[in-house]
Parts: structure tokens; C-alpha cells; sequence
């Protein structure tokens, strides 16, 4: 880490995350006290133009090529990973080794035994003063932090019902094209590792336990897409000619899920769900309360108390009070809050822990738990939906 009280910053990859991921370090700097002051030093890809383009756009200093020399330039004191998955544990494990700290996009991996080898990389690193962070952004939605201080205050009593979906349509086009989303070679998995470990991690991180074992289902409605083409929408492809490829990955998963403590769980991840967009839910019922939440109305959070009975029904808390977490440091009540402020609160929460040298959350432990979740559902749903330990 710089002494000058900068972290200096090199992110690989500028597609959708990368975009998501430079909003939150430009921004969190300007709403938010931090304790060293972010630069965007450098940013990676490997079509010149384009990555130029990408720090023009997206405002970082300088690009490189290859990531590798991220890795090597000792002005770059943390290495943003915004790229598929099958780089994930090449370059967190070099970045982690050269003593950079690491924030690696969800999920941390493609298998488990590379979220492993990057969990022992991030665990030695610590040693040495580097730290690492897995980018599931959905724990910093205030709604959903406060869900989690709700459950820790016990005002649900204890957890007996899990109930997560998370629900897109943007593939419900046959002839949406073959994006490295649906290859499993680059993606690991389909809607299980791309949407799906979003609501395992906030799942076991809200309930404050882990998921001990599944039995699922998985499916590929569409087997073979146009090769070739960028995605441009819902019905936007359609009369598309072009050879076209297989589909390597699940469309939708789902599967029933016990957790440490007794707690049982339903899960459910589509692109396929038509109409909803973005609606990533989470509901947990306990012995004296629940909470709801839909992404698709992110600023509210549901909450019964069985004390309020008989005048109790789901209550709607507007999360926009300075009390929330996070929300004081942006508008005024009621004003709400959007997708890309959980990315800038991910990065005001790994700058502290950086700064206090303290193993940020969710670490690279935390994210191959969540690794081993998804193995289990892949191998139960190979074999017969049978009953598979985590
Ligand atoms: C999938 O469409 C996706 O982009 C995920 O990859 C992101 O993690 C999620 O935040 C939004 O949806």
C-alpha cells in the first residue's frame, strides 16, 4: 500500500462490472470518509482501442494490455478482478502473491478446488498485510443490512424458513446469443453461479448459518444458440440466421436446503422468468418475526412481528432513515437509493478493512462456502436430485 495514504487501483476487465465497479471508486471517495483515498491507476483488457476507450469512459488513469503487468507494477496496490470466472483464480492467486490486495467479482470461482487454492492464497496473503474481498454486492443493498442487523437483534426469534429466488427473463430469447454467460468453460455454471450464489451468500450471511446440504433440480430449456452477436435486448435477436452453438450451462436451478441450526430453505435462480427483470427476493420466517425483500423494490423491507399481533400484517420499512446503513451519507429520507450504491458501499467497507488491516467481508472463506454450495447442487441434480452434503 502506497504510504501517501492512496490505494492505488488496477481493474481488470470494463464490461458491466467493471462499469458498476469504477461508479463505486469514483463515488465512494466523494459520499463517504475514508480512511485512504482510492486512484484509479490502471485499467486491463486485451483490444487496445477498446480498454482506451473503457479509462476514457469510465475515468482511470491508464491501461494495460495484459493483466499481468498490473500484477507487476508497483504503483497498483489492489487488483480489481471485473472478468469471467475462469481467470478468477489465476489472477487473484499472482495478484495475492505480488502482496496486492484483491476484490474478485461473484462467484469467487468456477469449482471448488480453485475457490480453495484462492482461500489459501488470500489466508497467506493476510500474513503480509494483503487483504481480499468476494464481490457479492447484495449484502451492501441497505435493505438487505438491515435484514441482517434485524436477525442478529433477534427480533425474528430463530430462523425456521429460507425462501430465495432470484428471477431474470433476459434469456427467455431463443435466439439471444451464446455469451460467455452460458459457456461453461468461462461462466463454471448458468443461472446457479451467476445469479443463484447471490442468494446463497446473502441467504447464509442474513440467517447467520450455512447451508449443510440440498436436493436439486436443473435445467437447460434452450440447448443451442446464434454464435456470435452482442445481447441487445428482450426480442431484440430474433430471425437470426447464423450457425449456432451449444448451450453448456443450466438455464434455471433450484433446490430445497437444510441450515446449521435447524433453519430449511427453497432456492430458486431463472433467467427465464418473464417479466421479472432484476427481482432477486429473500423471505425468513421465524418464531417471532419474518422479513421480505424484492430487489425489484430495493429501497423496502418487509417486516412482521408476531408482538404487533393481532394488529401486526407485513409492515414496509422505507430504508432512506440516516439510521439505515449507509443511507445517511447519501438524500434525504425518501429519496431512495439504486443498483450501483451497494458497489459503492462495497468499496467504503473494503477501504476500512484495509485500512484497519482487518479480513474484509465476504472474504475469500466466506465466498468458497459458497462455492461448495453450488457444487452440491450440481451434484445432486446429476444424481436424481439425491440428498447431497455441502
Ligand atoms: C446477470 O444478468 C447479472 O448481471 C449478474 O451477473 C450480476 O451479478 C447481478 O448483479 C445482475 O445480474
Amino acid at each position: 500500500m502506497s504510504e501517501s495514504g492512496t490505494l492505488n487501483v488496477g481493474m481488470v476487465g470494463y464490461a458491466f462490472m467493471g462499469a458498476a465497479h469504477s461508479h463505486a471508486w469514483r463515488t465512494a471517495p466523494r459520499f463517504f470518509d475514508l480512511p485512504l483515498a482510492p486512484r484509479m491507476t490502471a485499467v486491463a483488457g486485451r483490444d487496445p482501442e477498446r480498454v482506451a476507450a473503457a479509462a476514457a469512459t469510465l475515468g482511470w488513469d491508464s491501461t494495460e494490455t495484459d493483466w499481468r503487468r498490473l500484477v507487476e507494477r508497483d504503483d497498483i496496490d489492489l487488483i480489481d478482478i471485473c472478468v469471467p470466472g475462469d481467470l478468477h483464480a489465476e489472477i487473484a492467486i499472482a495478484a495475492l502473491e505480488a502482496g496486492k490486495h484483491v476484490l474478485c467479482e461473484k462467484p469467487l470461482a468456477n469449482s471448488v478446488a480453485e475457490a480453495e487454492r484462492m482461500t489459501a492464497a488470500a489466508e497467506a496473503a493476510e500474513a503480509r498485510g494483503a487483504f481480499a474481498m468476494c464481490g457479492f454486492s447484495y449484502r451492501r443493498t441497505p435493505a438487505l443490512s438491515l435484514a441482517k442487523r434485524l436477525v442478529e437483534s433477534g427480533a425474528l426469534g430463530r430462523i425456521r424458513h429460507v425462501r430465495a429466488q432470484y428471477l431474470q427473463d433476459w434469456l427467455t430469447d431463443e435466439d439471444a446469443p451464446l455469451t460467455w454467460r452460458l459457456d461453461k468453460s468461462k461462466s463454471g455454471s448458468g443461472s446457479l453461479g451467476d445469479i443463484g450464489a447471490h442468494i446463497v451468500d446473502a441467504a447464509q450471511w442474513i440467517a447467520g448459518a450455512n447451508v449443510t446440504g440440498v436436493s436439486a433440480l436443473m435445467e437447460t430449456f434452450v440447448k443451442e444458440r446464434p454464435v456470435g452477436g452482442e445481447f441487445v435486448g428482450l426480442g431484440g435477436h430474433g430471425g437470426v440466421d447464423g450457425p449456432r452453438g451449444p448451450v453448456t450451462v443450466d438455464d434455471a436451478a433450484m433446490f430445497t436446503a437444510r441450515f446449521e441450526g435447524g433453519a430449511v430453505g427453497v432456492f430458486e435462480a431463472t433467467r427465464f422468468a418473464l417479466g421479472r427483470k432484476n427481482a432477486m427476493r429473500l423471505e425468513l420466517n421465524g418464531s417471532k418475526g419474518a422479513l421480505a425483500f424484492d430487489f425489484e423494490d430495493m429501497n423496502a423491507l418487509w417486516f412482521y412481528d408476531a408482538a404487533d399481533e393481532p394488529n401486526a400484517g407485513f409492515r414496509r420499512i422505507q430504508v432512506t432513515e440516516p439510521e439505515h446503513p449507509y443511507t445517511g451519507n447519501w438524500w434525504p429520507v425518501g429519496h431512495g437509493l439504486g443498483y450501483e450504491h451497494a458497489f459503492t458501499h462495497q468499496v467504503v467497507d473494503l477501504v476500512g478493512a484495509i485500512a484497519n488491516r482487518e479480513r474484509p467481508a465476504p472474504s475469500f472463506a466466506d465466498a468458497l462456502r459458497v462455492q461448495r454450495v453450488l457444487a452440491a447442487v450440481e451434484a445432486s441434480a446429476a444424481d436424481e436430485s439425491r440428498w447431497t452434503a455441502v
